[in-house]
């Protein structure tokens, strides 16, 4: 008895007195406050996964660089994601070669009904058919910006995700073959372009898949890049463009996020938009005086490393994470 009653009173006087205890200890200005952390995007980790993607060397269908940079990305996606698929597929590609493939799919939430797809492509293209010089152009590339920067977003994205998730469902998809299509010289009539968006489009990672919209990333890496809003976008999907467009412009990202319409783009998303249930819009740099309506250094060896701005990945990932969590 005397015991429970002897704490009892202890435990009053600590109610009491710890309120007074708090006024009188007052915290130093210098002293950093207790704070929650929110999912900030790291553009310096970002840009080291652009680069361990290009040091795997050019990821060309049937090369050794595009099996171990698979298996490099399909260990990340199993890090960080709630379930992971590794979807295979053969890619007839226009010059009548087949190809083992695959589609990577990392999911968050599973079970939530309200999803967002953000993907990129992971493979890079095989001939530099837009290099300067004319030697160059049946070498491979490293795809630094044409691929592999927008797979290094949303890989500093789903690591973040890791950390707090959204109260929305994100699947994060990697398309395979995108970039095996006819050479500029060559004219090959038919779709070859965008092979695993086709696939995945037509055959998705689960029956009866169903998302609320979804956000192509195609070379986010250039410095001062200019994402244009890309007129498939427009034309399937003006809502999304506009949610995406105004979140850059309140983050301060308007030089970056031009309200102006782009190109004309026959990319990953145009097939999802074509056979998918759901929208998908393309964020995608654009370039109106380089002749081709990309940045000067698209489908050329100099499409590297060196050419990838970490500012410009981080003004992209961190306006994508403001849009989940908007969701
Ligand atoms: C063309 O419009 C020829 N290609 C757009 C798809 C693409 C290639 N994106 C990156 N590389
Ligand atoms: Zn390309």
């Amino acid at each position: 008895m005397l015991k429970i009653r002897t704490i009892f009173v202890l435990l009053a006087a600590a109610v009491i007195l710890l309120p007074a205890c708090d006024r009188t200890k007052k915290t130093p200005k210098d002293t950093p406050q207790a704070t929650v952390t929110l999912p900030a995007f790291d553009n310096d980790s970002a840009y080291a996964f652009v680069k361990a993607q290009t040091d795997f060397g050019p990821r060309v269908l049937g090369s050794e660089a595009h099996e171990n940079c698979r298996t490099w990305l399909l260990g990340k996606l199993r890090e960080y994601c709630d379930t992971v698929y590794n979807q295979t597929f053969t890619a007839k590609t226009y010059d009548g070669k087949s190809w083992p493939c695959a589609n990577l799919i990392g999911s968050f939430g599973p079970e939530k009904t309200k999803r967002i797809v953000l993907a990129a492509h992971w493979d890079s293209r095989p001939f530099a058919d837009h290099d300067p010089i004319p030697a160059n152009r049946e070498t491979p590339i490293d795809g630094a910006n044409d691929g592999a920067s927008g797979v290094g977003v949303l890989l500093e994205i789903a690591r973040q995700l890791h950390e707090s998730q959204p109260n929305v469902g994100v699947d994060i998809v990697f398309f395979d073959a995108e970039d095996y299509g006819p050479r500029e010289s060559e004219s090959v009539p038919g779709d070859w372009w965008g092979l695993g968006a086709q696939y995945w489009a037509k055959n998705p990672h689960i029956q009866g898949y169903m998302a609320n919209y979804g956000i192509l990333l195609d070379m986010v890496g250039s410095p001062n890049a200019q994402f244009m809003q890309e007129q498939f976008s427009l034309r399937d999907a003006q809502d999304v463009v506009r949610k995406v467009w105004s979140t850059a412009y309140e983050l301060g990202h308007g030089q970056y996020f031009q309200n102006k319409p782009g190109g004309v783009i026959t990319d990953d998303h145009y097939y999802v938009n074509k056979y998918a249930p759901f929208k998908m819009i393309d964020i995608i740099h654009y370039d109106a005086a380089s002749g081709t309506g990309f940045d000067p250094v698209w489908h050329t060896m100099n499409d590297n490393i060196q050419h990838i701005d970490r500012n410009t990945l981080g003004v992209v990932g961190t306006t994508l994470l403001q849009v989940l969590k908007n969701e």
